[in-house]
């Protein structure tokens, strides 16, 4: 974008101009797939989304005379937890954007590669409301379902009403969108759900049995979430009015694990000839507070309810300058892309902070959850696993060595 380039820019249009040029160069950094990985996807370089990468014109205001310090006057914290989706040739993000202000709203950002040059739209998504207002959204789940719309689904935060004194207390639902165009949104009532607060609920992208199903969270408050748990599925008759009346768990939290704590779905599952293959983010406790990695697992192509693989371990854990942020040692995800060449695109958040990328395929990953061991659950069963591995390999190098 360029300014009055035909006569000469005052100091305080240079200055805007400068902000421009420098955010242009942000933007269009080449990335580049970092060498090393472990087989399994790759990281890339540099983030594909930081607050700088926000348009100019959405955090200043330009105008000299209202300005003429040029002050950021809207400023941003951060960008992530991003749902995908490919959208008529491109790699599109819904990125979770927080203002200084804590609020969070969603935003599309594009790239025609998926894994730089990601540029905003001019501007954020206007999310109608319902009503009882949310007072901060966040973390979308887009999926194109066969019914012929694009769903969002999101958690919707409000205060607790039940406790007006704490002014931490907070109830978390799941809202509900849905578009065509990804610019103009309907909202459908919340997610009536009859299992306590829900956050990370996403909508499986087909229908079973002629329902609408849904990956679930339950949990009893808004951070905990308490002695159940884990990942619920439950069916809806409509996505007008939403509404789960029997939750099962699906993939339980489990003690000494990665996902000790509690769990989530991520983005909607992939479907493939040999299951569908899901990520999620498990959490668990440390004396630093708690620890958010991503993992990974498979369920049956016919009853998506039913675990048929679960590698143990995580899958993607934040790593170097990923470690910190606004919420330290956190790996979140809620978006991927599958392209028409099988490569997958799976877009994680570090930190609270900023969005990145990894790549791998849909081969690579159905064979890393169908052949990673499982998680033991005992010191020993690890060392028995590790152990049969050594053993084979070692008859393998002895052989390049004779
Ligand atoms: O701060 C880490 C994450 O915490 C929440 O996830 P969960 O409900 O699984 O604990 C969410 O607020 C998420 O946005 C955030 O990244």
């Amino acid at each position: 974008m360029s300014i009055e380039t035909n006569r000469q820019m005052t100091p305080f249009q240079q200055k805007v101009q400068a902000l421009i040029n420098n955010h242009e160069v942000l933007i269009t950094v080449k990335n580049e797939k970092l060498p090393g990985g472990n087989g399994i996807f790759e990281r890339w370089k540099y983030p594909v989304l930081t607050a700088a990468h926000t348009p100019v014109f959405w955090r200043y205001d330009l105008d000299e005379r209202t300005n003429p310090f040029l002050m950021e006057r809207l400023g941003v914290n951060a960008t992530f937890n991003a749902g995908a989706m490919y959208w008529k040739g491109k790699y599109l993000l819904m990125v979770r954007v927080e203002g200084v202000d804590r609020k969070s709203f969603f935003a599309v950002a594009e790239s025609p590669n998926g894994v730089d040059n990601f540029r905003f739209w001019d501007y954020p998504v206007t999310l109608p409301e319902t009503d009882d207002p949310d007072t901060n959204v966040y973390d979308m789940r887009l999926v194109a379902h066969e019914d012929g719309w694009i769903y969002g689904s999101f958690c919707t935060e409000r205060k607790d009403s039940a406790r007006p004194d704490d002014t931490s207390a907070a109830v978390a639902a799941c809202g509900i969108a849905r578009t065509r165009d990804l610019l103009t949104w309907e909202r459908l009532p919340d997610l009536v759900s009859h299992a306590g607060q829900q956050r990370n609920v996403v909508l499986h992208p087909e229908f079973i049995d002629g329902k609408y199903a849904l990956y679930t969270r339950p949990q009893d408050g808004f951070i905990e979430v308490g002695g159940g748990g884990g990942i619920g599925w439950g069916l809806a008759d409509s996505m007008e009015k939403a509404e789960v009346k029997n939750e099962i768990i699906i993939d339980n939290k489990i003690y000494h694990t990665i996902k000790e704590l509690k769990n989530g779905q991520g983005p909607a599952p992939i479907k493939t000839p040999e299951g569908w293959l899901h990520l999620a983010h498990g959490v668990r406790g440390t004396a630093a507070g708690l620890r958010y990695v991503l993992y990974m697992f498979m369920t049956d192509l016919h009853e998506p309810w039913k675990v048929t693989h679960a590698p143990g371990g995580y899958f993607i854990a934040p790593k170097g300058a990923e470690r910190v942020g606004d919420v330290s040692n956190v790996a979140f995800s809620n978006g991927w892309v599958r392209n028409a060449q099988n490569e997958v695109f799976i877009y994680y958040a570090s930190s609270d902070t900023r969005m990145h990328v990894a790549t791998s395929t849909v081969d690579r990953l159905v064979d890393y959850v169908k052949h990673t061991p499982p998680d033991g659950l005992r010191s020993a069963a690890s060392v028995e696993t590790r152990n049969a591995l050594i053993g084979k390999n070692l008859e393998i190098l002895k052989k390049f060595t004779s």
